[in-house]
């Protein structure tokens, strides 16, 4: 019998999850139990400021309202029809958010994951019925370091050995070249002339928020016009206002031919993404060629909708340019003096640091530790780096407050 208890402690929650649960993460010891805004309470009642934003879905902060009451609304009336029927709010969030990112198709999944592995597919038949790939011989060009999800597909181009060893037989079909790497880009467009895409995140964030060179996007997106080949912008964590713009390829005005959405398109209250490109090449999808259970659904339609309408109306991409500047200039001052950390980098609200270790990571880790204690959870990412994302909600005297408490916390460490 499930041991259902209206209360649990942090260590029944632990144990739970430890005994119960398949170990594919190392979370970090805070059991959350409710959250708003900024927000999250552990199950003791402590508060603390959310410092990850569930990896960038939460951009319009926790359980915002205006999205939780589209939610209820919804999921009273109707949550899922399948795809066998029209249902009368896909068509509605299909339309509000192709014009919102300016394209004219939308194919709608429900996991990032799951929307890269669509994109890869509209790229691979595209690459054979329109610009003639002779069968099967299609190529897409990804990037080292990168971050794409976890399927067998996505891990096949991994060159994290974790997501990848022992996940073979690989998928083929890829070309790794090294991040922000303009003449590598060019040689591996001009070495092979079935390459149907060039896949890339517009900030690497898993591998540590690294930004591209200023006018790296653009080139590429010119390069990949030259050769024939789509631009796919994964921005699945970097779009909707987390890098101070709506999309992070905005900065560069670089349009990409196909965009994919996730994460922060549901405001973090329900799993939503989506593929997005124009007529020309979303023609090669038809019935049959693709498809899900819950891809489209109505609820997801309209916790959508609202989650996009609350990026608009809080100006959140704005928000998260001004109070990026000043997070990355308060660190800065800091970094002048400091033996702990030696650089910080990012864009708008989605910052990291580079911590001074002997590069294990414990340092990294016992920061984050550190950080709980003083009511800011966040979490290291590879080894010596802590990504810093807040909810683009977050206001001006938060933010000082947050670096109150990093700052304070990185002392603690201080030779
Ligand atoms: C984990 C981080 C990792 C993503 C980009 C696609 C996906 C993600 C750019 C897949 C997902 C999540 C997955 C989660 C941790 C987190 C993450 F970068 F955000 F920190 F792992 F790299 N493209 N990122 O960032 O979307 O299928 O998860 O909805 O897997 O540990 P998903």
């Amino acid at each position: 019998m499930a041991v259902l208890q209206d209360r649990l402690t942090s260590q029944q929650a632990i144990e739970l999850e430890t005994k119960y649960g398949s170990n594919t993460y190392r979370p970090l010891p805070v059991v959350l139990s409710r959250g708003e805004g900024v927000y999250v309470w552990d199950v003791d009642g402590k508060r603390y400021y959310d410092f990850l934003s569930a990896y960038s879905a939460v951009n319009q902060g926790h359980c915002h309202p205006k999205i939780i009451n589209a939610m209820m609304e919804q999921a009273q009336r109707i949550t899922l029809t399948s795809r066998a029927f029209f249902n009368d709010k896909l068509g509605l969030y299909e339309k509000y958010t192709c014009e919102y990112f300016g394209f004219d198709k939308l194919l709608p999944m429900n996991s990032g994951a799951e929307a890269v592995e669509a994109a890869i597919k509209v790229c691979r038949k595209w690459a054979y019925e329109v610009k003639g790939v002779p069968e099967n011989k299609a190529k897409i060009i990804v990037c080292n370091s990168n971050f794409h999800g976890r399927t067998t597909t996505i891990v096949s181009f991994s060159s994290d050995s974790t997501s990848h060893k022992n996940f073979g037989p690989y998928s083929d079909g890829f070309i790794n070249i090294d991040y922000d790497n303009l003449e590598q880009l060019e040689s591996a467009l001009k070495n092979n002339p079935n390459i149907g895409g060039f896949l890339v995140e517009p900030i690497q964030g898993e591998a540590g928020v690294y930004v591209p060179s200023e006018g790296f996007l653009a080139k590429a997106k010119a390069l990949c016009e030259a050769y024939n080949v789509l631009f796919i912008a994964d921005e699945i964590q970097t779009g909707i206002a987390r890098t101070g713009k709506l999309l992070a390829v905005d900065h560069e005005n670089v349009r990409p031919d196909i965009l994919i959405l996730g994460k922060a398109l549901s405001g973090g209250t329900y799993p939503v993404s989506a593929v997005l490109a124009d007529n020309n090449i979303m023609k090669v999808m038809t019935p049959g060629t693709h498809g899900s259970t819950f891809g489209g659904n109505p609820l997801a339609a309209a916790v959508a909708m609202a989650a996009l309408e609350v990026v608009k109306e809080e100006d959140l991409a704005e928000n998260a340019a001004v109070l990026g500047d000043i997070f990355r200039s308060e660190l800065n001052k800091y970094i002048e003096t400091s033996n702990v950390v030696t650089l910080v980098r990012g864009k708008g609200l989605l910052n990291a640091v580079v911590i001074n270790d002997e590069g294990d990571g414990n340092i990294a880790w016992n920061i984050c530790l550190a950080l709980r204690d003083n009511g800011l959870i966040a979490k290291p990412t590879h080894g010596n780096i802590i990504r810093f994302a807040p909810p683009l909600v977050m206001n001006e005297e938060q933010l000082l407050d947050c670096v109150d408490i990093i700052i304070r916390t990185f002392k603690q460490f201080e030779k």
